[in-house]
């Protein structure tokens, strides 16, 4: 283990969120974009994400021109707040034109318009000063599998994603795989899948991914497993870090929050690659409770961020060599409590 760096931190506006679930109305009244920035800052985060339409509202009616001056006004504002603008997300998954898939969708009209959306998300991205575009493939599935043929959804991902990389030659795109919600089953559920899907494109250098740790449990994989598997292509070019309780609706809790030593792993696998060392971020993909107070609205947030520093000085002072000896010994169980042990501390 042993690689010291520090780490920088991210969250995207959604993260302060309104409370609000498919069974009821928000919970606390919606901030402003100034607001959620200023307070990034004053909880010790270095960057923020953002969906394309966080970054230009109502984008699909709005001019290239305008989408540019607007664009550079937010990157101004950035800069004057001292925050990175770690990448942008087209959403995909809103529009009465993305209802049955964006790039897979059966509606050749359809499938243009999410190419065209993604396209001008490469263009913000530009504006933003940031190469990285994250593609969270929300309705790339189906509800019933005699829907779509899924060789031809493959097939279209990958024209999808050449066309994106044609647009722009520097640009880098970053899948984000889940294996469902809001579809039943999605076409690119791992972190294997993923990078898969990149050696079909037209330059699979400039395709990796980010790993969510909901989204790995919800595929029922640990995600360190994820974090190592990817890193050892070299593809790990940003991570959304939560938790998740077992295999329900997508819950988006604090970081180590449902299964802390899971997050434990996570760490000493980002710790053992050396995740970060490049300028990848470490964004905290968590929202509040719906029950939360307006006066604790952050507090998933800085939570998330001490709970993962935390665990850094524990996978820092875990005793390796004398781990080393037990798995020589092949005494599992004692290596089980000890890890338990290092845990819970003194
Ligand atoms: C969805 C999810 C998204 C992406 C960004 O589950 O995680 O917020 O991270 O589009
Ligand atoms: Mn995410």
């Amino acid at each position: 283990m042993a690689t010291r760096h520090q780490y920088q931190f991210c969250f995207g506006p959604w993260n302060i969120s309104e409370g609000q679930d498919p069974y009821g109305p928000p919970t606390r009244p919606a901030q402003t974009f100034d607001w959620k920035l200023r307070q990034l800052k004053r909880l010790g985060f270095d960057a923020m994400m953002f969906h394309d339409d966080d970054a230009v509202p109502d984008i699909d009616g709005k001019s290239d021109a305008r989408l540019r001056k607007e664009a550079r006004e937010l990157k101004q504002k950035l800069a004057d707040a001292g925050v990175a603008a770690e990448m942008v997300a087209p959403r995909l998954w809103f529009s009465p034109r993305t209802m049955d898939g964006a790039y897979t969708s059966n509606d050749p009209k359809c499938r243009q318009y999410a190419i065209k959306r993604s396209l001008r998300c490469i263009d913000i991205a530009n504006y933003l000063g940031t190469d990285l575009v994250v593609l969270w493939l929300a309705r790339e599935g189906t509800y019933l599998r005699e829907a779509k043929n899924g060789r031809r959804s493959v097939d279209l991902l990958v024209q999808a994603l050449d066309k994106m990389l044609a647009h722009d030659r520097k640009i880098r795109l970053s899948i984000e795989p889940k294996p469902n919600e809001p579809m039943d089953q999605a076409y690119v559920p791992t972190i294997g899948h993923a990078l898969a899907l990149a050696q079909l494109t037209r330059d699979p250098k400039r395709v990796g991914c980010l790993i969510e740790t909901a989204h790995a449990i919800l595929a029922g994989l640990d995600p360190a497993d994820e974090i190592d598997f990817a890193m050892a292509f070299g593809k790990l070019w940003s991570l959304h870090l939560n938790d998740q309780n077992g295999l329900k609706f997508d819950q988006d809790k604090p970081f180590g929050s449902a299964n802390l030593r899971v997050a434990f792993n996570q760490v000493r696998a980002l710790e053992r690659n050396g995740y970060g060392k490049k300028g990848e971020f470490v964004c905290f993909d968590v929202h509040p409770f719906r029950t939360t107070k307006v006066e604790h609205w952050l507090a998933h947030l800085a939570n998330s961020r001490r709970t993962f520093l935390r665990l850094v000085q524990k996978a820092r002072r875990f005793d390796e060599k004398q781990a080393q000896q037990l798995v020589a010994e092949r005494n599992y169980a004692a290596l089980d409590q000890m890890v338990l042990e290092h845990l819970m501390g003194k």
